[in-house]
């Protein structure tokens, strides 16, 4: 147990929520779980908007300075199409937006809602108006999914989360390896859910995608607490290895950040806070975040107090 006393390392934006369904330019139900980067001197958000359907689609948003005076896209963006992809039956949501150097595009790993069951599938876009679908990648159950921006011995890496039919064997994190980003293998668990009363007992997540640092790449993840109120949804920090990213080389024993606010405490589903992307500043790191699965919130922390943090809260040890 930490004797460490908590400090809030990320601080929410006084404007909170940055953006609610009523500032969506068609008729929508909630916006949230949006992916981030940049694009030119602009934050763009690839942001999931659920119909009145009960059916998810994405649509861009993008602002200056990341925070104010948001330009939405006048129409769905990016539309599930169950006619050419069966995969998208019921809707694709919760995308995260990883830039490829090297190819000089962004993937989008997002969640096709199949009539199988959730399942991961994959497109690249040069500009956020076209996008080309590279289909399924992982097949149900299977979400939370995002790339790595580079190779590891010429394969790309993603971290995904399938959901295993067994009872009793928890759902962790994998991480898979692909020569074309199309055909997946060599798959590992690299980070275990915990058991018993901890906060990311059985269930956990990949919430953006990860972020490269000195010291590894900074993993946000959202562990998911089944109470007798319903799940409760929070957020922790974990470091793999920059040349081997299947080697855990930390994990907060404690969660970082929490639903608090009124917006992220009561929605569409409550006491959720639930980011899939972020964009760094210098050492600022800007996160992106759904409330209660019904708005889009802005929390900001800096990447060396986030690593400091973790030191002083390193636990890899499952007990
Ligand atoms: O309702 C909370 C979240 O539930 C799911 O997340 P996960 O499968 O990781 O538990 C997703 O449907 C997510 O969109 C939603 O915010």
């Amino acid at each position: 147990m930490s004797d460490h006393r908590f400090q809030e390392l990320f601080k929410r934006n006084p404007g909170n929520p940055i953006i609610q369904t009523g500032d969506i330019p068609y008729q929508a139900n909630s916006v949230f779980n949006a992916g981030a980067t940049r694009i030119g001197n602009k934050t763009l958000l690839l942001m999931r908007i659920e119909d009145r359907r009960g059916i998810s689609h994405l649509t861009v948003a993008t602002s200056e300075d990341g925070i104010n005076d948001w330009t939405i896209d006048p129409f769905p963006t990016f539309l599930p199409d169950p006619e050419t992809h069966p995969e998208d039956a019921w809707g694709i949501e919760d995308p995260r937006i990883t830039y490829i150097q090297e190819l000089q595009l962004w993937t989008v790993v997002y969640v096709s809602y199949s009539k199988g069951g959730p399942l991961v599938s994959l497109a690249t876009t040069g500009d956020f108006k076209t996008f080309e679908r590279k289909g399924v990648v992982m097949p149900p159950e299977d979400k939370d999914a995002a790339l790595f921006p580079v190779r590891f011995g010429g394969r790309w890496a993603m971290l995904h989360r399938p959901v295993s039919g067994f009872a009793g064997v928890g759902s962790h994190i994998w991480i898979s390896f692909s020569p074309d980003m199309k055909h997946w293998g060599d798959h590992e668990i690299v980070l275990p859910a915990r058991r018993g009363g901890w906060w990311d007992a059985d269930k956990i997540g990949l919430s953006p995608p990860p972020i490269r640092t000195e010291k590894g790449w900074l993993i946000l993840y959202h562990g998911v607490r089944t109470t007798a109120s319903g799940c409760l949804y929070r957020l922790g920090l974990a470091l793999l290895d920059l040349e081997d990213p299947t080697r855990l080389l930390a994990r907060s024993d404690e969660w970082i950040f929490a639903p608090e606010e009124e917006y992220e405490v009561t929605g569409d589903v409550d006491k959720v806070v639930f980011p899939c992307g972020w964009v760094t500043e210098g050492d600022e790191v800007r996160l992106y975040y759904g409330g209660a699965d019904k708005c889009l919130a802005l929390a900001t922390a800096r990447i060396p107090e986030l690593l400091d943090w973790l030191v002083h809260h390193n636990r890899t040890s499952l007990e």
